[in-house]
């Protein structure tokens, strides 16, 4: 068998059970030696958010559908890209304990990784309101995780994805300004900026790199005279030696840049940002690049744990046992959690929406996907009415 050229497990090792904890293997050998069989209910949950966040967007669902089809199992989840809280099953798994044990660990990563990418997405886009946001955060993964990454910043609300092949997997164009090296390459950042206008596609927005060599204030001025309205934004990506007050460079810029009729040309900001960095610099800034903050985003800790064994509720201490339902308020948007079998719970007067749906039933998909840019929408749309 030839071994992987990266240090990454194949997709068919993560479809064929490969990727798991030694610890349900060994289960699983006791439970066959021994002859049980048993049914479970297991559950996905999440205890607590990271960083004090109130929400968080569910992702990864797409790809758990991969992994799970073709195994006997029922599975019901959120919709992917559906706001959650604490305490609420985003996803159920039902049938005999031996057929899935030692998906767990598989199924914990997709959901876990993706779902911090897409709310940390989602909380700098909260952030940034109108102003465009752009992922350009896949140099600080591994490689093989571009696309789930930039995926799942896009669905959270990233307005692009700067690497070729995430935007080619998610059918958009890659977004990108200029990296230092250009400027380097060319020794002075008004003639990097009128070969790049020179050469790169006209459809291609001109959106120049000032900090390379000398003060923003005085290269946004001299590339905005050398390209005119041909220029659409400056980017400041200032390294932290030089940072000091951004907020302020930002205003210099924008007072240099106005005071001499270039009011068309806007402000993209990148290089240490985050959503309370966004929202300091929203008063000045028109558009950001975040990577790290994104693509690093810390993981949410989602837990699955078994709820029911044979008909029967049972749950590790710190769980509560049995079957739920989680519930929307359509009116006020709040989720809540009732024993399955329950009354639909009324709020703001209304009923609420059942929210967990099948996903696959004797390992059959049974729901059709949305695709991500309907889920984008959607998540657009439920950011209206969280904080942050
Ligand atoms: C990086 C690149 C990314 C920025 C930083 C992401 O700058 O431009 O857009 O920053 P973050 O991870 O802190 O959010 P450099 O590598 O300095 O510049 P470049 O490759 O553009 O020359």
């Amino acid at each position: 068998m030839n071994s992987p050229l990266f240090h990454t497990a194949s997709d068919a090792d993560i479809k064929s059970g490969q990727v798991t904890d030694v610890y349900f293997l060994r289960t699983l050998e006791i439970l066959r030696q021994k002859g049980i069989a048993k049914r479970a209910v297991a559950e996905i949950v999440l205890k607590s958010f990271p960083g004090g966040w109130g929400w968080g967007i569910l992702a990864g669902i797409e790809e758990v559908a991969v992994l799970l089809q073709g195994l006997p199992v029922a599975v019901r989840a959120l919709p992917e890209g559906t706001i959650f809280g604490t305490m609420q099953p985003v996803l159920t798994i039902e049938g005999r304990y031996t057929d899935f044990a030692q998906y767990e660990t598989a199924l914990l990563g997709l959901l876990c990784q993706a779902s911090g990418v897409a709310t940390k997405a989602a909380r700098c886009k909260k952030a940034a309101g109108d102003h465009p946001v752009v992922s350009f955060g896949a140099r600080r993964m591994h490689p093989t995780l571009a696309p789930m990454i930039e995926r799942n910043a896009y669905l959270g609300g990233c307005d692009g994805v700067s690497v070729v092949k995430s935007a080619e997997l998610l059918q958009l164009e890659p977004s990108g300004t200029m990296p230092h090296s250009l400027i380097l390459m060319l020794g002075d950042t008004v003639a990097a900026a009128q070969a790049f206008h020179e050469i790169i596609d006209r459809a291609i927005r001109r959106v120049v790199l000032i900090d390379t060599f000398g003060d923003e204030k005085v290269e946004a001025v001299r590339v905005a005279q050398a390209l005119g309205g041909d220029l659409y934004a400056v980017r400041l990506d200032t390294p932290a030696s030089r940072r000091g007050d951004i907020l302020g460079i930002l205003r210099e810029v924008r007072w240099e840049l106005d005071l001499r009729g270039f009011r068309h040309v806007k402000l993209f900001v990148s290089g240490g940002l985050d959503e309370e960095e966004i929202l300091r610099l929203n008063p000045v800034a028109d558009a950001y690049g975040v990577g790290t903050s994104i693509s690093n985003a810390p993981v949410l800790n989602f837990a699955m744990d078994i709820v029911e064994v044979d008909g029967a509720p049972v749950a590790k201490r710190g769980k509560m046992s049995g079957r739920k339902e989680v519930y929307r308020c359509g009116t006020c948007g709040q989720n809540a959690v009732v024993p399955a079998g329950s009354p639909a719970p009324a709020c703001c007067g209304v009923e609420a929406t059942p929210l967990l749906a099948p996903l696959i039933e004797d390992g059959r998909l049974v729901r059709s996907l949305l695709d991500v840019h309907a889920i984008r929408r959607q998540v657009l749309a439920a950011l209206e009415q969280v904080a942050l």
